[in-house]
């Protein structure tokens, strides 16, 4: 009896021993995790944009030229570009084409998805320069267009809608590559990510089943999918927490556009834009002059109190920002008067306003990644 007692004492105490050790390991494991997450996320929020002297800015400035814009990217996009045609197969190998050209890591999520005209094929494009980054930093466009009637034989080429967005981020993607044929630190840390969003638009009407289709599906499988990352204690998150932001260009490349900023988690990024119009106006590098809206720039600040839409402009941000991840939507405001309509065409477009918009986005993306 008493050997009993003598064996159950100590197979107690080894339990208790054993679990006091196990809390120890479990409570350390994750304040590791914790300081390791949190400095992971100060690292995305605090994320310091290189500054560049007025030889650098008006150096970079000098990138960007309509006709080599035109001439090598949109001329090959503006085109009927509708899910399942042929014209929409040939933009999509276009875009690939280009960014394999460039050394981009490419990868294609091809899906079904069911819409009011039945299921149809999309393929959504995602490229990136330096796949081994801790994160990345989203440009996104979407690069189908919309079903409209051809009257006399005019189809729809949807310039603004987004022809010009995504010929801008190919522009950016040759110049992202020749910067950075070498892996700088900066690029160890974040990389730039080209999204092609497929699917914007309504087959039939936009509603929130019939819109949008490219960017509910790469939402919804970056939130499954894990990016590894050593420097954390599980070495992996999804592939949303390690987005710093996705960024929609949308609606680009009609006279006078004005850009609010509609969401504060992106603020500072927004206020990077302004300086940089600011900069590049007081260098004389910029030549449209917004007169309607009596600011004088394209990038006014807040929005006036009078728009009440705030934050609510339906678009491709949207699966993503439900799943939190912080959004900048350059998209003008009001919408071109040409929108979803058959003068959303090449004519109706203005190479002054496209030439500008070139100038400011390049110098912020390469700021965002300190490329000389
Ligand atoms: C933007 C360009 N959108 C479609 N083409 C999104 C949108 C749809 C915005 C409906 C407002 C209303
Ligand atoms: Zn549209």
């Amino acid at each position: 009896m008493n050997t009993k007692r003598i064996l159950l004492l100590v197979i107690l105490s080894a339990t208790f021993l054993q679990c006091r050790k196990l809390k120890k390991v479990v409570t350390k494991k994750s304040e590791t995790f914790n300081d390791e997450t949190n400095n992971f996320i100060l690292q995305k929020r605090l994320h310091k944009l290189k500054e560049y002297s007025q030889k650098a800015t008006k150096r970079l400035a000098a990138l960007s030229d309509y006709s080599n814009f035109y001439n090598k990217y949109l001329t090959e996009i503006l085109r009927s570009r509708v899910p399942g045609t042929v014209g929409h197969a040939r933009v999509k190998n276009f875009i690939i084409r280009k960014l394999q050209e460039y050394n981009w890591d490419v990868k294609t999520q091809n899906f079904t998805m069911w819409t009011p005209l039945g299921p149809k094929n999309f393929t959504n494009i995602i490229g990136t320069l330096n796949p081994r980054a801790d994160r990345v930093l989203a440009l996104a466009a979407h690069y189908d267009s919309k079903i409209l009637p051809v009257v006399n034989g005019k189809f729809f080429t949807a310039a603004t809608d987004s022809a010009v967005p995504c010929a801008m981020l190919l522009d950016f993607a040759r110049d992202l590559s020749d910067k950075a044929k070498e892996i700088t630190s900066t690029l160890e840390q974040v990389s730039p990510q080209l999204l092609f969003l497929d699917g914007e638009e309504a087959f039939v009407e936009w509603t929130k089943t019939d819109s949008i289709y490219g960017s509910r599906y790469m939402a919804a499988s970056m939130i499954n999918a894990s990016h590894w990352n050593p420097k954390l204690a599980l070495h992996e998150i999804s592939q949303l927490d390690s987005m710093d932001a996705f960024v929609l260009l949308d609606l680009l490349g009609a006279k006078d556009p004005t850009f609010y900023n509609w969401f504060p988690t992106t603020s500072r990024l927004y206020e990077s834009l302004k300086k940089i119009e600011k900069n590049l106006r007081a260098e004389g590098q910029l030549f449209g002059v917004n007169h309607k809206h009596y600011s004088g720039h394209y990038f006014t600040g807040q929005r006036p109190e009078d728009i009440g839409i705030y934050g609510k402009i339906d678009d491709d941000h949207v699966p993503f920002m439900q799943k939190g991840v912080p959004i900048l939507h350059i998209i003008p405001y009001p919408f071109p008067s040409t929108w979803h309509t058959l003068n959303d065409d090449e004519e109706h477009l203005d190479p002054t306003t496209i030439e500008d918009l070139l100038k400011i986005f390049r110098h912020f993306i390469f700021s965002y990644f300190s490329l000389e």
